[in-house]
This record gives structure tokens, sequence and C-alpha cells, in this order.
């Protein structure tokens, strides 16, 4: 049986994380069974979620999820896609999850500290709660900072967030999915940064922009019909 290792439900999120929820969005997609198990970072091989179980061999990272579910189990949720389109997925894939991942995390630990705190943290005693999270934004400024969003101003973040939707509405424009009307591994990565972006209720500009394009938002639906998420 596989197991999805994944951040406990948060936030009103299955998972409230966009790689959690993209993984999850992957299996739902691969028709597989298996389950799904909170799991605990810093007892994965690279230290983050989501990792997949697999018999005896671990996999950590969605990309290698994704890899592993061809490989192993003769699943190719790309193989309708031409090179070409298979390009273009790769360059959303990585502006997706190497930039507007950041402006994500920037929002929610820097700007709504308070309410992802609570979030994340309610079940921790109240005396210990503020201390671990001082802990945590420590780290998650220290990571913004390095990969360089952190350098920015807050107007600056908010109009990189911005533009990553716009291209990203622009391309999908009245298509159901990115490439036509059947979904590819580049919707489940979409799914899972909305997701994360729309979901908790947090008053960030990430949101209002991202629910100011209407098809971005038909999208979160309709792949949450399509991998069934309310039933995960
Ligand atoms: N490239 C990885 C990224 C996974 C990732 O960044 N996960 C974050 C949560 S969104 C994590 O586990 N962070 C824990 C930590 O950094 O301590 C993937 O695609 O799975």
């Amino acid at each position: 049986m596989l197991t999805l290792k994944v951040f406990a439900p948060a936030m009103g999120q299955k998972s409230p994380s966009p790689f959690s929820m993209k993984a999850i969005a992957l299996m739902q997609m691969s028709g597989l069974d298996y389950q799904l198990k909170p799991g605990d970072p810093r007892k994965g091989p690279k230290q983050k979620l989501p990792v997949l179980v697999d018999g005896n061999k671990q996999i950590p990272d969605s990309t290698h999820i994704l890899a592993h579910l061809k490989k192993a189990h003769n699943i190719d949720l790309d193989q309708e896609l031409s090179p070409e389109q298979m390009a273009v997925a790769e360059a959303f894939r990585r502006m997706i999850e190497e930039h507007l991942y950041w402006v994500l995390v920037y929002s929610r630990w820097i700007e709504n500290g308070d309410e992802v705190r609570e979030g994340f943290f309610g079940s921790v005693p109240a005396i210990m709660r503020k201390f671990v999270f001082n802990m945590i934004v420590k780290k998650v400024r220290a990571s913004l900072y390095g990969q360089g969003m952190g350098r920015h101003t807050p107007a600056e973040i908010h109009a990189f967030g911005a533009a990553d939707l716009e291209a990203v509405s622009q391309y999908l424009d009245t298509r159901d999915y990115f490439f036509g009307d059947q979904p590819t591994s580049i919707d489940a990565t979409i799914f899972g940064i909305i997701d994360s972006i729309i979901v908790p209720r947090l008053d960030t500009e990430l949101k209002k922009n991202a629910i100011s394009h209407q098809n971005l938002i038909d999208h979160h639906t309709r792949m949450g019909q399509h991998i069934n998420i309310k039933d995960v």
C-alpha cells in the first residue's frame, strides 16, 4: 500500500502546503490505492514534505513523486502532451514553485503571522506557541532573504505575485485545464498553489489577486471535483 505523507490539515486545507496539495492531486489523478498520513518534515529524507512511501522506498519531492508514478507504476499523467507543451509546463511549474511559492510564504508567515501561528500551532500549549512560532519565523525570514524574495518591498512582492497569477490566467484562458479538456500534472501544481492562496481565511493581496481571475477560481473548483478532493 502506498502512503503519502503530508502536513496535517490546517487553515481549512486538506494540507496547508502547495506541494502537499499538488501531491494529493497527483495521487488522486493516478487512480492508485494509497493512504494519506500526516507527516513530520524533520523525519523525511530531505526534511520536507510531501514524501511518498512505496514499500521500503521513500520518495521525497512532488516532482520525484510524479516521476515515480511513471517509472514504478507506469502512470504517465503527461503522456498526451507534445514536447512543446512539456516545455511550457516545465517553465510554468518552475515559476509557480520557485517564485510564486515565495510570495505565498511571505503573505503567510510575514504578513499574517498571528493567524498562521494560531492556524498551524493552535494545538501547541499557549505558553510555548509564540516561542515555537518565533523560532520558525526566524528561519522563514532567513529563507526568504536567501532566496531573494525577502529583499523586496511589500509592494514589489505583491506585484511579483500579481504578475505570476496573471501569466497563469492568461495562458489558461478559457480552457478547462491548462492544455485542453484533460488535466495533466501542471494542473495539479496550479491546484496546489491556488488552493493554498484562496482557501485559508487570510486577508492577503495575493488572495485578492487570485480571486480577481475567475478562470483560476473555476479551474480550482473543476480540479477539486475531478480529483474528489472533498472525499480525500
Ligand atoms: N520541491 C519540494 C518542495 C517541498 C517543500 O518546500 N515543502 C515545505 C512545505 S511547503 C516543507 O516541507 N517545509 C518544511 C521545512 O522547510 O522545514 C516539492 O516539490 O515537494
